[in-house]
């Protein structure tokens, strides 16, 4: 049945920075396809949050403290993860930053932390997690891109270069672990309610009302507009389908957009 191929009985998906926001949409979408949850986070807090939070769903959810951009403590972490749940069989980079400064005015540092934990840590947790499916012949990966992987936009320069670098990460996953039955894809979400976005979206924001009018859709995403399109790449159903970045954006990228004048 073709249903079947979207079923992710007995595999273990490791959600970065999933506590909350599209993270959490995401793995739980992946949970009720039959996928073990595996959560980490920089924040023991926020994983005692996030369990509780899981449980009110109903999902277990196995939570391990470690930064994406720490090599040692990913290498410890996902080997810790393996032991103790099971070999991952689907990793999401999703555990990402944003500032919004313009260029000018960012601090070198500023702009390096942000490389560092939305593209550094994807490449570490891809080579660690990766090394694993390679010797398995068998993954799927899912980079967590963004509509600044294709457009720029003002003051946030380092998430663009960011996420403009992780579309090719993605590309280069996909050329070099397509033979070892990996299979590594992106998500690009486009403007989608979580806490990343609060600032810019408060009633009466002008950047609130740019979006609605620049989204064919005429609304904010909700992080769970994004669980099917997880499921699918994370399943049997895409074992075809490789370094491709899926756009979730309700048609921005489709359109040049339109006079706020008009409907
Ligand atoms: P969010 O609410 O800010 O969640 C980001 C998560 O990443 C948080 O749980 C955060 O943990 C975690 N994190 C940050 N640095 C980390 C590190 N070094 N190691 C481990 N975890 C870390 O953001 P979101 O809106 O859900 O976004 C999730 C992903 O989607 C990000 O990659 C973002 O760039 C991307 N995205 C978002 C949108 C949107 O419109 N919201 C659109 C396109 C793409 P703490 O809470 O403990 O800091
Ligand atoms: C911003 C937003 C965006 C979204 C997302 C769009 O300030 O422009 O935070 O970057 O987070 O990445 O796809």
């Amino acid at each position: 049945m073709i249903l079947d191929l979207f079923r992710l009985d007995g595999k273990v998906a490791l959600v970065t920075g999933a506590t909350h926001g599209i993270g959490m949409a995401i793995a739980t979408a992946l949970a009720e396809a039959g996928a073990k949850i595996v959560v980490n986070d920089i924040s023991p807090e926020a994983l005692e949050r996030g369990k509780a939070a899981y449980a009110e769903k109903g999902i277990e959810m196995h939570a391990y403290l470690f930064d994406v951009t720490d090599e040692k403590a990913v290498e410890a972490g996902v080997a810790q993860i393996e032991e103790e749940v099971g070999p991952i069989g689907i990793l999401v980079n999703n555990a990402g930053i944003i500032k919004r400064v313009p260029m000018q005015d960012m601090e070198v540092k500023d702009y390096r932390q942000v490389i560092d934990i939305d593209l550094v840590g994807p490449f570490i947790m891809g080579k660690y997690v990766g090394k694993r499916m390679i010797e398995r012949r068998e993954g799927k990966i899912i980079n967590i891109c963004s509509m600044m992987s294709e457009l720029g936009r003002n003051d946030v320069c380092a998430y663009a270069s960011a996420k403009g670098g992780l579309k090719m990460l993605t590309r280069n996953m996909a050329t070099e672990w397509a033979k070892y039955g990996i299979q590594t894809n992106g998500i690009g979400p486009g403007y989608f309610a979580t806490s990343q976005t609060a600032p810019i979206r408060v009633d009466g924001h002008p950047f609130n009302e740019f979006i609605i009018n620049r989204t064919p859709a005429a609304r904010w995403g909700d992080p769970e507009d994004l669980g099917g399109t997880a499921v699918f790449l994370a399943s049997k159903a895409s074992d075809f389908v490789n370094g491709h970045v899926v756009y979730v954006d309700g048609g921005i990228l489709a359109t040049i957009g339109k006079p706020s004048n008009e409907e």
